[in-house]
């Protein structure tokens, strides 16, 4: 099965259309020179190529006699513009900075990246013995997500929510690309945590089932020698897997591939990528013995959480992407496999009941530790009775413990709540977490975001950060799936 050439023929059409500035345009008659700068602002995030179109006005009518520097800043959200030096640990490269020199300045200043923003800050950056006025800027912005497919909330939805479905569409939107991109800014990149929860949103959005397809095509394509799948794909600028080994993202293929089946009702697909799916649960399973019946922590994400106790999440995660399999074994498995599963999950369970404190509702991780990756991933595990599971989301709701710092993780602590049976709780969390990002100007939602911390980075620096991340995109499930604020 070439599974490469398959998501090859599936490479998706990319739509483009042209945007201009809202606000920020110098006037026409604006002579500009050297340290001469504005801001444009396109109104909402694009993603695309930007042109720049200025006239040479020189005294005596003579033409340009040197070559005009202009320095290019592209800003997704304006505290990227901070004119502190980067202190970051990713590299600088990822910022959007282009000092390009043009021998033509008549002609369109065609930018050759693709760039992701809402402003970009534009300054001539030497000395000419002549002036430049502003005549036009455009980007001919491109995704791969048809917005004729996405339906209009219903009218009076609750204007919170639209907003935030909006924002959450918007992500979505700009990081459909040639691949589901986990941000258009940085890493440009498919990642398998990532691509669970932008196809769960996209079902319910630009139903680009195709898009999906592919991106499982070129997991399953790329998977290495044991057959483990990486954590990300690298589609640009060549084709490769990334070495990086987490078994939380290799088990989510299944989730993926369920998800897939649930929205298109492909058969086919999953008995073609059944074995695929199949393997990471050896994989995980052996890890989990050989640990000693725990999770080998170093081998998940789960969240970028400075200090997390990451063992019982994990074991929440096995034992979900188990039941996943589970199901999908329906479809595909033989009963061999089936009776494989089910000792597969017999073995995890008890590790993870193993950690629940019953005298709080809560569980541990191993050092002890309370978090809420622990209690959503548990939860989602379905180990406990289902009254037991409310329990335990209301004490995760009144108790401080550690909390998640990506909207990636507060995705998976919404899911256990409405699992547990709390939606309205659920909706709330969305509320005010999704919400406060819009309260701090964002128009599509970031990768990080904590509360009352501005500057916080994984990485060490914010304006690294990306503030168009496709993990953080799935309000718009959530609200359309549950129709709620309708
Ligand atoms: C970051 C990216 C990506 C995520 C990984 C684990 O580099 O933000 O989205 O999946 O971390």
């Amino acid at each position: 099965m070439d599974f490469l050439k398959k998501a090859n023929d599936l490479m998706p059409v990319l739509r483009e259309k042209t945007v201009r500035p809202t606000s920020g345009m110098p006037e026409a008659d604006k002579l500009m020179r050297e340290g001469d700068c504005f801001l444009l602002d396109f109104g909402s995030h694009f993603v695309g190529h930007l042109t720049l179109r200025l006239d040479v006005k020189r005294p005596g009518d003579d033409a340009a006699d040197a070559p005009l520097a202009v320095e290019f800043r592209f800003f997704e959200n304006l505290c990227e513009d901070t004119g502190k030096p980067y202190t970051g640990g990713l590299s600088s490269s990822w910022l959007q900075v282009a000092n390009l020199l043009v021998d033509d300045p008549y002609a369109p200043i065609v930018l050759p990246r693709r760039y992701a923003f809402r402003y970009v800050k534009i300054r001539f950056t030497t000395n000419t013995s002549y002036s430049v006025v502003y005549r036009d800027c455009f980007v001919k912005a491109v995704t791969s997500g048809d917005e004729a497919l996405v339906e209009p909330l219903p009218e009076g939805t609750d204007p919170l929510l639209a907003r935030i479905d909006k924002a959450g569409v918007l992500t979505l939107r700009d990081c459909m690309q040639q691949v589901f991109e986990d941000g258009p800014k940085r890493d440009r990149r498919l990642w398998l945590g990532d691509l669970y929860l932008q196809a769960k949103t996209n079902y319910y959005t630009f139903k680009n089932n195709d898009l999906v397809l592919r991106c499982l095509y070129l997991f399953a394509g790329l998977a290495h020698e044991d057959g483990c799948l990486s954590s990300a794909v690298f589609h640009e600028p060549v084709l490769k897997k990334q070495s990086w080994i987490l078994h939380d993202y290799a088990l989510f293929f299944i989730g993926v591939l369920a998800d897939y089946y649930r929205a298109t009702g492909r058969d086919d697909v999953v008995k073609e990528l059944w074995p695929t799916a199949l393997r990471q649960t050896e994989i995980a399973y052996k890890a989990f013995l050989d640990a000693g019946r725990r999770a080998n922590t170093d081998l998940y994400f789960i969240d970028w959480c400075p200090a997390l106790d990451k063992s019982c999440a994990a074991l929440g995660i096995i034992v979900s992407m188990l039941k996943e399999a589970l199901f999908l074994a329906d479809i595909a498995g033989t009963s061999e496999e089936k009776l494989a599963l089910k000792e597969r999950i017999d073995g995890v369970s008890p590790a993870l009941i193993g950690l629940y404190d019953k005298s709080l509702s809560l569980f541990r991780g191993v050092s002890g530790q309370l978090s809420i990756h622990s209690q959503m991933w548990a939860v989602l595990a379905g180990v406990l009775d289902a009254a037991e599971e409310t329990n335990v989301m209301r004490a995760t709701l009144k108790t401080a413990m550690v909390d998640p710092v990506t909207p990636y993780a507060m995705h998976y602590y919404a899911e256990a709540l409405i699992k547990a049976g709390l939606k309205d709780e659920a909706f709330s969390l969305i509320r005010c977490h999704w919400g406060g990002m819009l309260e701090r100007g964002c128009d599509c939602f970031p990768e990080v975001y904590v509360p009352g911390d501005r500057e916080a980075s994984p990485y060490g620096d914010v304006t690294i950060n990306s503030f168009c991340h496709a993990w953080s995109c799935t309000p718009s499930y959530f609200i359309r799936k549950y129709q709620v604020g309708y």
